[in-house]
Formats: structure tokens, C-alpha cells, sequence
């Protein structure tokens, strides 16, 4: 198969209806404080078995479409002893990885950071292939403040996820491009449609700068909502208008699919909010997720460290994985939670 029919069958698998993105490619320090709140130490053994045990949450490929690893995680064997991108395999889900070394302040813009990791890409994505990685992300962060993000930082972030889109699909792997405008702060949802918009606005410009094919690509961004401590929040119904007039200004109909990060909304919240945006209607795009937390808190609590709860995790997880599907066909409804 082709490189272009290989991203375009991983792209369809992807954002298959009823479907959607586990992000499961928290780096070792974002492990640690998700499982502090739990109460368990972040040992390599740890993270294995709790990987192990999510990845094997039996009819879990019914509701979840793709996975995205860390490269410790690709690296490991499951519980079984078995690589565990097979273990994904083996349930028809797509492994992927993440390949952004982090973000640290960036110099000249005061407030903003900038994500680090082109250098030696090629090579480190065409290991991750001969692996099994069918697609990749990238996050770039936005802080939102009366001064931030600043025209330099919206600019070189947005050049440097290009850079990155534009070597994965020269080796035949799927991009997840993401812009991620941080929920922290005091910020009315205005503040933040304005903020979304001039990051995708530029996104896009350095996109088409870089030659990257819009077809053969997925965007993962925020859901437009006002900052977590803003006096009023808004109401699903609220987000999905806030989003919706956005992303219909800025973002091409050619892209295939939009799949949101939760972005430290509550499961319930990410799941609702995803619900009305689909209730919509048609949109030139498939409407998806690609949830970390929103998807993985009620296992992680389940689990709290012990093999035994293993089932109870995997139960929590099947849940999550199943009401986030039924959100991504607009057929949710809270009485689902139960
Ligand atoms: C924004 O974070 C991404 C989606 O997760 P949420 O739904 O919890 O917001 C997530 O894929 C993130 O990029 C990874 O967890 C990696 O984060 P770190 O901080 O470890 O690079």
C-alpha cells in the first residue's frame, strides 16, 4: 500500500463513527501527578501494568479507534508478555505516539511557552513505524492572559506543528495536529473564541506554508469554554455554539476529522459537551475525541494502584470509552451515567 492510501485508511479507521481516541501518552512527570492524586508511586512497573490493564479492557475497539502511547509505553511488554501495540492490535485499534519532547518559556515572549522535539524526528518517527505507529501527535500549548499569547508565540508555534505534520506525512504517517489553549485562568468564553481562533487562523496559514495535506491529517484541539475560573461557566449547548462558530471560520472542510482534548474538563462535562456539539447536525468535519483525562480518571481511581481491581478499572474505562462514543453520534444522554 501506498504511503498516501496507508494515511488515508488510518485517518478512516480513526474517526470511524461511533469511535474515538484514547490519549494514553502522558509523559513521565504528567504520570506521576495523576497518580499522586491516587495515592500510587510512578514506578516503570506501574505504569506498565496500568497500561496493561486498559489496553486489555475487553470490547474496548468497539467504542475506542485509536490509542495514543508514549515511547516508554511502545517500548513495553503488556501483562502477557506481549508487545503492547499488539495488544491494541489485536482489539482492531490503531497505535500511535506521541513525538513532542515537552515545551518550556519561550525567549522574547514573556508568559508563553514553545514546544521542543524537530530535532532527530525523521529518524525517531520511522522507529516508532517499524513499531507499529500508524499515527503521531504533537501539543502546543496557549496560555490565555490579558497579554497572551503573544503574535510571536501564536507564530512560532504554529510553524513548528507544521514542521512536524509535514515529516510525518513524508513517511507515511498520520499527524495529529494539536493546539491546545489552556482552560486555566479568569477568561470570559469571548476571550477564549478569540484566542482559538487567531491560533487555528495561523495553524492553518503554516500548514499550507509547509505543504501538509489537509485530507491526510486530524486536528485535536480545546472546545471553546470560558476559563476554569471565570465567575459563570458555560452549558454544553453554550460550548458547542462557541466552538462551532469558531472552527466553521477557520478550519477547512478538507480536513477529515476534529477530535477534542478534554483539557481538565470533568468526564461528565468533556462527554456532554462533545454530545451537543454533534447535536448540531452535519458539519464539513467528523466530530470526535481524543480525551486523556476525561476518559482515563474513573479507571485510575478504580484501579488506585492494586492488580486486583484490574476488572473494576477496566469496567470504569469500558464506560467512559462507550458514552464518549455514543457523544460522537450526538445519541448521549445523561441518564446513560446511571
Ligand atoms: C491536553 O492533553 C492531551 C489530551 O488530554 P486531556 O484530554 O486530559 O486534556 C494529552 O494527549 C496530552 O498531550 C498528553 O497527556 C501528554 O501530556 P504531557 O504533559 O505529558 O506532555
Amino acid at each position: 500500500m501506498s504511503h498516501q492510501q496507508d494515511m488515508e485508511d488510518t485517518v478512516e479507521k480513526l474517526i470511524h463513527k461511533g469511535k474515538g481516541i484514547l490519549a494514553a501518552d502522558e509523559s513521565a512527570p504528567t504520570i506521576a501527578k495523576r497518580f499522586a492524586a491516587i495515592g500510587v508511586e510512578s514506578t516503570e512497573e506501574k505504569r506498565r501494568e496500568y497500561r496493561s490493564l486498559i489496553f486489555s479492557t475487553p470490547s474496548l475497539g468497539d467504542h475506542i479507534s485509536g490509542v495514543i502511547l508514549y515511547e516508554e509505553t511502545l517500548n513495553q511488554r503488556s501483562l502477557d508478555n506481549k508487545p503492547m501495540a499488539e495488544l491494541l492490535l489485536r482489539q482492531g485499534i490503531v497505535p500511535g505516539i506521541k513525538v513532542d519532547k515537552g515545551k518550556g518559556p519561550m525567549a522574547n515572549a514573556p508568559g508563553d511557552e514553545i514546544t521542543y522535539g524537530l530535532d532527530g524526528l525523521e529518524e525517531r518517527l520511522q522507529g516508532y513505524r517499524e513499531q507499529g505507529a500508524r499515527f503521531a501527535k504533537w501539543r502546543d500549548v496557549y496560555h490565555i492572559t490579558d497579554t497572551n499569547p503573544s503574535r510571536l508565540a501564536i507564530e512560532a508555534n504554529a510553524e513548528v506543528l507544521a514542521r512536524y505534520a509535514a515529516v510525518c506525512q513524508s513517511l507515511g504517517v498520520v499527524p495529529i495536529v494539536e493546539p491546545e489553549v489552556l482552560i486555566d485562568g479568569y477568561h470570559t468564553i469571548e476571550h477564549s473564541a478569540q484566542v482559538c481562533e487567531s491560533v487555528l487562523k495561523a495553524v492553518f496559514d503554516a500548514l499550507h506554508r509547509h505543504g501538509v495535506v489537509l485530507e491526510r491529517m486530524l486536528l485535536k484541539p480545546s472546545m471553546v469554554t470560558p476559563g476554569k475560573s471565570h465567575t459563570t461557566q458555560a452549558n454544553p449547548e453554550q460550548v458547542a455554539e462557541a466552538t462551532l462558530h469558531v472552527f466553521r471560520r477557520v478550519v477547512p472542510a478538507a480536513v477529515p476529522g476534529i477530535v477534542f482534548l478534554s483539557g481538565g474538563q470533568t468526564p461528565e462535562e468533556a462527554t456532554a459537551n462533545l454530545n451537543a456539539i454533534n447535536q448540531h447536525g452535519p458539519q464539513p468535519w467528523a466530530l470526535s475525541f481524543s480525551y486523556g483525562r476525561a476518559l482515563q480518571e474513573p479507571a485510575q481511581k478504580a484501579w488506585a494502584g492494586t492488580l486486583e481491581n484490574g476488572p473494576a478499572a477496566q469496567s470504569a474505562m469500558h464506560k467512559r470509552a462507550q458514552l464518549n462514543g455514543a457523544a460522537r453520534n450526538g445519541e448521549y444522554s445523561t441518564d446513560m451515567e446511571g
